[in-house]
């Protein structure tokens, strides 16, 4: 019974009905709360096993999320829980605790849109792939700005969270195209000609890896590459707590299903969720501390997140 929540949210995530870095770690953090409010327990140390528990048990829905990952890691730190002799106390720290890292994450996002603005300029095309919270901030603080840009969008197969960002921006009043994933490269490069010369590829982040490179929706990488090709600086708007302090990250595989749902038998579909770009690639993070060289954002993190670690 106390599970439900947890439960559901668990499917929810899994299901990418709550998706995206930011709203993953978000509803992993309320739920693990609301869990640790009701679970019944004789002792804090019991009380502790069954959220560590439930916390795995969140994390595994889609483990690519560095954020959600960090997030319970913070949250769960043992001196939080140091000396504590009743569960109600537990139960108190614990709510303060999500509630502050809540609160870290909504800041730093204020802080990346406002970053942002270094970054997006008058009349520039933009190129964006899948859904990002963090990049429709900036989006729509640019447009309220006065900024007048235009946005160019793929669908983001095979579950089209393209459309989000699509409905987003024109609730926002901000000009925006979709295009097919395949057809990005066509659209970074000059084969387009002149009227869809874009200016910059401005994505999110699932994580960011110990040597700067970044994982993101399964294309990016691609599209990074016809980027670079074609000169087109290559941002990513990601907050720090989404650093991921190893050199690799388990890359979700999904069901075939959502690719092709009667596939001939026989046939094998590989549905990776994710990919990543190698840091060279990448001209720079716009994080909470400032638009940042990928090479730096190892140290970036060291200073301003030290409890980050392997
Ligand atoms: C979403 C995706 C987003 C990042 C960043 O993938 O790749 O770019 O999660 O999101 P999915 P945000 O739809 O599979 O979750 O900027 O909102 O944290």
């Amino acid at each position: 019974m106390f599970r439900v929540n947890l439960d559901k949210t668990y499917q929810q995530i899994k299901d990418v009905e709550i998706q995206g870095a930011t709203a993953v770690a978000e509803a992993t953090l309320l739920a693990l709360k609301k869990y640790g409010l009701k679970v019944p327990a004789n002792s804090p140390e019991e009380w502790f096993s069954k959220i560590r528990e439930a916390a795995d048990f969140l994390r595994s829905a889609r483990p690519t999320e560095a954020l959600a990952n960090n997030a319970v890691a913070s949250v769960l730190w043992e001196k939080n829980f140091d000396k504590i002799t009743t569960v109600a106390e537990a139960r108190n720290r614990l709510e303060k605790a999500v509630v502050d890292f809540l609160l870290l994450i909504s800041q730093g996002r204020d802080d990346i849109t406002a970053f942002g603005q270094e970054v997006i300029k008058d009349r520039h095309k933009i190129f964006t792939h899948c859904h990002s919270s963090t990049v429709i901030d900036i989006l729509i603080a640019g447009k309220k700005a006065g900024l007048q840009f235009e946005v160019f969008n793929t669908e983001t197969r095979p579950l089209f969270q393209g459309r989000i960002t699509a409905e987003r921006l024109v609730k926002a009043d901000i000009p925006v195209t979709m295009v097919k994933d395949s057809a990005a490269g066509f659209f970074l490069s000059d084969v387009s000609g002149q009227d869809y010369q874009m200016d910059i590829f401005l994505i999110g982040a699932d994580a960011i890896l110990k040597d700067g490179s970044v994982v993101n929706k399964i294309g990016s990488y691609g599209m990074a590459l016809g980027a670079r090709e074609a000169g087109v600086p290559i941002y990513i708007a990601a907050s720090l707590l989404k650093f991921h302090p190893q050199s690799q990250i388990e890359i979700e595989q999904r069901p075939p299903t959502e690719i092709w749902n009667h596939p001939p038998r026989g046939l094998q579909i590989l549905n990776y969720a994710f990919d990543w770009i190698p840091v060279e690639l990448i001209t720079g993070y716009i994080t909470e501390q400032g638009v940042i060289d990928p090479n730096q954002l190892k140290a970036a993190v060291n200073k301003h997140c030290p409890w980050i670690k392997d």
